[in-house]
């Protein structure tokens, strides 16, 4: 069977993405339709060797859609994705809107790839952050047992969209010809204050909620605790997280502080990863040998190494997780998605749940 393939905000920089990573896979396409916003109706974009014409997103660009890939905001998702359940499709989105839904999966496909057959038109895939680290910790926890993460991020620009790409870009631009710096975009869109990122480090990633976390710090620590045990506030896994953005233009890197239930030596966890599915390890002190985001751009796997214990705590490890967060945390894991779908029968509409997922 070929599938007739929708992605919502294919302009964006994880929608350009989608369609490139689509191109790649091994997946059947009958028909592929290209939608993002008024603004971009007419833009040409190649797939597998085609130039296809981008339409403004409505409702009826569902009509007969099999498969909605999306990553154009959370309102777009929120009020577009109903009516693509509600024609028949199943979608994958890449936003953060439906994450917590109760109906929904939450799916990394090296992690738990069976959920995505119980879905009910929606699945959504994780934060970029969230899904670079259970890619490296699962097996971890699988083999000698997990009980608490402590991570530190250093966040690209590229997770805020084409446009934090383009002002570190700028930014960097301006002051290396001595101008004033103009930032009109990071830490948040839209909030009052704006920093430069380039020459900079911004401990600030989304708006600040309860107890001074922000919100990306949050989906850190309830991604993780849906995606690993099954409820977003399970108690049988403690997860804190600090989220710092840093003037890398694409690629997020993580130190993560783990604890485990048994004592394996760093070589044993090495080699559990060394066998683990989308796990590159690249950790060899003697030789310098680690990841570096700009050896993981354009590339699906999770990069770990530095990994080691604490000196002080014989169940405790540090380790370091590089990804492309546009690949491996947004564009190339909703591909993925779309492949499990396939592979376990599950691409079929559930039109009755469109209601779950409407605003009352
Ligand atoms: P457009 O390019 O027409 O604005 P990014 O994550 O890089 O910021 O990209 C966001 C994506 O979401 C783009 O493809 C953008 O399209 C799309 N988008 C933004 N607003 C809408 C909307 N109201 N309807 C459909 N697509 C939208
Ligand atoms: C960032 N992680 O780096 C964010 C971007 O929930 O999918 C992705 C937001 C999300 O800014």
């Amino acid at each position: 069977k070929k599938y007739v393939i929708a992605i919502l905000g294919a302009t964006g920089a994880v929608g350009t993405r989608m369609v490139a990573q689509l191109a790649k896979s091994d997946i059947p396409v009958a028909e592929l339709r290209l939608l993002a916003s008024k603004r971009s109706v007419g833009q040409q974009i190649e797939f597998r060797g085609r130039s296809l014409t981008v339409s403004e997103a409505v409702p009826d660009s569902f009509n007969g859609v099999d498969i909605v890939l999306a990553s154009a905001g959370g309102k777009v998702s929120a009020r577009l994705l109903p009516e693509a359940v509600k024609r028949g499709a199943v979608c994958v989105d890449n936003t953060s809107y439906f994450r917590m839904n109760e109906h929904v999966p939450l799916v990394v496909p090296e992690v738990n790839a069976a959920e995505v057959s119980q879905h009910h038109g929606i699945i959504a895939n994780p934060n970029c952050s969230t899904i670079q680290m259970v890619v490296a910790l699962n097996p971890v926890r699988k083999r000698y047992g997990l009980n608490q993460i402590v991570v530190s991020t250093y966040q690209s620009a590229g997770g805020a969209g084409q446009a934090g790409i383009d002002e570190l870009y700028r930014e960097a631009s301006e002051h290396l010809s001595g101008q004033a710096m103009t930032s009109q975009i990071l830490p948040v869109k839209g909030q009052d204050h704006h920093y430069p990122l380039a020459f900079n480090l911004l401990p600030q990633i989304d708006v600040f909620e309860e107890g001074d976390y922000t919100h990306e710090e949050w989906k850190m620590i309830h991604e993780t605790k849906k995606i690993l045990c099954g409820d977003k506030n399970s108690r049988a896994l403690k997860v804190t997280a600090t989220c710092v953005r840093v003037p890398v233009p694409i690629t997020h890197g993580e130190t993560v502080y783990f604890t485990t239930d048994a004592t394996p030596t760093p070589a044993a966890i090495r080699e559990t990863l060394t066998t683990a599915p989308g796990v590159v390890v690249q950790d060899d002190p003697k030789q310098q040998l680690y990841p570096q985001p700009v050896n993981a751009v354009g590339s699906q796997a999770t990069f770990v190494g530095r990994i080691r214990s604490d000196m002080e705590n014989a169940r405790a490890y540090h380790m370091w997780v590089v990804a492309d967060n546009l690949v491996k945390g947004a564009a190339g894991n909703a591909v993925q998605i779309v492949e499990a779908l396939i592979q376990r029968g599950a691409v079929h509409g559930s039109p009755a749940s469109a209601p779950l997922f409407m605003k009352n």
